[in-house]
């Protein structure tokens, strides 16, 4: 059990514990108890004055083993579970000798949670300290809750454990949750002030301090300050528990808060909330690994970037690029575009400066990164080139190939193209190994996700970087293989094709969009249109109908394609889906769309319905989303369920708490998608073909995120 800790008595009378769990010293079963047993080992011996308690490697503790979680299936296994947890850290209060937390990099969840049960924190400069667990669908449950509001004001309490943002060494320090900052000799440091504390004879046990009348007033206001605003976010369920636990700290005395939160902590680790995101945690971390690429395969150093195309997408790439800290050339032929753009670049940094995201600073560093160009004369500098230009095949062909000219040999030439053929552009530009696909999701410097495009020659390599530069430029990365609309987009199609047909028969753009939003999504399909550009789609289906192929199966709604032919491309033309006052991007309802709807429906001979329920809207679009994901996994598009939750969660905004498409699917029960598959089928016709592998899969009471779901070998086109 011990060598999941060390324990070092040094000759100053100081007993330095340390936490060694790798990789981030997550207190798994054992691990709690091994500290449990050093601190009583240390706390028994007569050579130690003082304890200091710390974790081996870069980071103090990042909390709970999240692994754990779905092994609970009962609230008295939950709360059993939480008591020990909280006698655990009772005990080291109780230990009789001053334990200091020496913390370096994150103490997060119980790994702050344990820290607070010591009788002071030192921090090193780089560490982070938070509750993430609402991020979990989760509270804090070893005594966080009640903990937290006895050393920092009511205000940070709530933040920290409804918002789940970590705080750095400085404003933790502000906040009274730590007591000093160590610029080095973080050990040495809390050594010192445990020497101290035990000369002195006197420490504070956390749990011991009471809260002020006051603090506690402020802290109640707080409380209903923030449930007001939580009230109308859907999959708020944690931070509503959170909320009730802070308000037991605040009402009552620390004991009874503690079975409070236990008991508000067992709802929420049964919950399908809390399950569907502990599930997106592992899916996000699991699609950095793609089947088929050996770990350790070498990346290549980024150290500058170019990016061609100035326009929406291009800039929001250049700025992730620059706010990483990494040189961008920003290109187009139009030096007119550019000046716009770098004016956008501008724009978007001050509104983040003054929404306090960044400081200036940061903001002055990220744009003197930034360097505007119309040739490719100073391309052979660059690591990697991200092409970002209008979406014709053609015209990217073209520019691949003077890529190809314009680069060095290990240069990597990626391609935001979010639907066309990436092995064509690897084709033009004479260096295929090199080439992969870099889909950004707009605006590129706020949406988390890069999908990834594996082309047939992509090398290990360029697969590789492509992962370690889309971490360090802030996104969540998932490889995909070379097919039209690749996985994003390809099933956004279907999504799309049953708001519409939902339209002919009969909803309103304001319903579908309500519904939706209230199934958690951040916007409807139409309001996301109109953001998007109405054209932009219409474009696409033009480039496929000339290649006799339409984006999804069955039939097309000519409704949008109505729409741009009436110029209406939505928030930039303040008409599409909605009208738009001038300069405002509030939507307004046009009569118009039901009038256009009903005479499309009349030509396809649909009969509208008075009414369409809002649950068979959710049941269309996310069957429709499940069985074409199936698809996509069973044609290896995807290697795995989870690699579609990420993209879909991270590229549209799929609710979180939801799990993504596929989990979603799966928590109301892949019999139960399949049965509305066959049901649309014998409604609505042959389109609604059910997916081999969803067949498969409820024939034999299988899941889609067992590792034998899918056939392994990757997808190369
Ligand atoms: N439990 C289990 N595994 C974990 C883990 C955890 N808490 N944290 C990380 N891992 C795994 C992760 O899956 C990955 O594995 C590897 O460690 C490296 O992680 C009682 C209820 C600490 C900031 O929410 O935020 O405490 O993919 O790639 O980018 O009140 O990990 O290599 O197989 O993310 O350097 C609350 C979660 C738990 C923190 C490091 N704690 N972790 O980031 O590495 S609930 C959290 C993180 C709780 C208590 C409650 C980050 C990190 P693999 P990584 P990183």
């Amino acid at each position: 059990m011990n060598e999941l800790t060390g324990m070092e008595v040094r000759g100053d009378g100081v007993a330095i514990i340390t936490i060694d769990n790798p990789p981030v010293n997550a207190l798994a079963a054992g691990v709690r108890e091994a500290i449990l047993e050093r601190v009583r080992d240390a706390a028994a011996d007569e050579r130690v004055l003082a304890i200091v308690l710390a974790g081996q490697g870069s980071t103090f503790a990042a909390g709970a083993d999240i692994k754990a979680f779905d092994a609970i299936g009962t609230r008295e296994a939950s709360i059993d579970r939480s008591t020990r947890m909280h006698r655990l850290l009772a005990g080291i209060e109780d230990s009789g000798k001053p334990i200091v937390a020496a913390i370096r990099g994150a103490a997060l969840g119980g790994g702050l949670e344990l820290a607070m049960a010591c009788h002071c924190r030192v921090v090193s400069p780089d560490a982070k300290l938070g509750q993430p667990e609402v991020t979990l669908g989760l509270i804090p449950g070893a005594g966080g809750t009640q903990r937290l509001p006895r050393l920092v004001p009511p205000d940070v309490a709530v933040t920290m454990c409804v918002e789940g943002k970590p705080l750095d060494a400085r404003a933790a320090l502000a906040a009274g949750l730590v007591d000093r900052i160590a610029d080095d000799g973080l050990l040495d440091t809390a050594s010192r002030i445990a020497r101290e504390l035990a000369a002195s004879d006197s420490w504070r046990v956390t749990r011991a301090i009471e809260i002020d009348p006051a603090r506690a007033a402020e802290g109640l206001r707080a409380i209903e300050g923030r449930r007001a605003r939580l009230q109308a976010r859907p999959g708020a369920m944690a931070a509503q528990r959170a909320l009730d636990a802070l308000q037991a700290a605040y009402t009552e005395p620390f004991d009874r808060g503690a079975a409070r939160e236990r008991e508000l902590f067992a709802d929420c680790v049964l919950s399908a909330e809390s399950r569907a995101l502990r599930h997106l945690f592992f899916a996000e971390r699991a699609a950095a690994r793609p089947p088929g690429l050996p770990a350790g395969t070498p990346t290549l150093d980024i150290k500058s970037a170019a990016v061609v195309g100035a326009g929406t997408m291009g800039i929001g790439i250049a700025m992730c690029y620059a706010s990483s800290g990494i040189p961008v050339l920003l290109n187009d032929v139009s030096r007119d575009a550019l000046r716009k753009a770098l004016d956008t670049i501008s724009a978007n940094y001050r509104s983040s400066v003054a929404k306090g995201r960044i400081t200036q600073a940061q903001a002055d560093l990220a744009l003197s990164l930034i360097e505007i160009t119309t040739s490719y004369d100073a391309f052979h500098h660059v690591d990697i080139v991200v092409e970002a230009a209008f979406e014709d095949l053609d015209l990217k062909r073209q520019i691949f190939a003077a890529l190809g000219a314009a680069t060095r040999p290990e240069c990597i030439l990626a391609s935001n193209t979010s639907t066309l053929d990436v092995d064509a552009l690897a084709e033009a530009s004479g260096r295929p190994s090199q080439v992969v696909g870099h889909h950004f999701f707009s605006p590129a410097n706020v949406m988390r996700l890069l999908e990834v495009v594996r082309g047939r020659a992509t090398s290990d390599t360029v697969l590789a970087t492509s992962l370690a530069i889309g971490r360090r430029i802030g996104k969540v990365c998932a490889v995909v293989g070379n097919g039209f609309g690749f996985v994003a987009n390809r099933m956004l199609a279907y999504y799309m094709r049953e708001a519409y047909l939902l339209l002919e028969e009969g909803a309103s753009v304001g319903q579908i969009d309500r519904v939706l939003v209230e199934f958690g999504m951040p916007v409807g399909p139409f309001a996301m249109q109109d953001i998007a550009g109405i054209d932009v789609g219409a474009r696409i289906r033009q480039h496929l109908a000339k290649l006799g192929k339409t984006r999804a199966d069955g039939p097309q709604s000519e409704v949008p394609d109505r729409l741009f032919d009436l110029g209406r491309y939505g928030q930039k033309t303040q008409a599409g889906w909605y009208r738009y006052e001038k300069g405002s991007r509030t939507p307004i309802p046009d009569p118009l769309i039901d009038g256009i709807a009903a005479a499309a429906a009349a030509r396809r001979g649909i009969t509208r319905r008075n009414a369409i329920p809002d649950a068979e809207i959710v049941a269309r679009v996310t069957t429709a989303l499940a069985n074409e994901g199936a698809r996509v996994l069973e044609e290896r598009f995807a290697s795995r369920a989870g690699d579609i939750d990420v993209i879909y969660c991270h590229g549209f905004g799929f609710p979180h708490y939801r799990g993504g498409p596929m989990f979603y699917a799966e928590t109301i029960g892949l019999d139960t998608v399949l049965a509305r598959v066959r049901e649309y089928r014998a409604r609505f016709g042959d389109y609604w073909r059910p997916a081999g592998l969803l067949e498969r899969l409820v024939a034999s009471g299988g899941s889609l995120y067992a590792p034998d779901a899918v056939p392994a070998a990757p997808a190369v086109s």
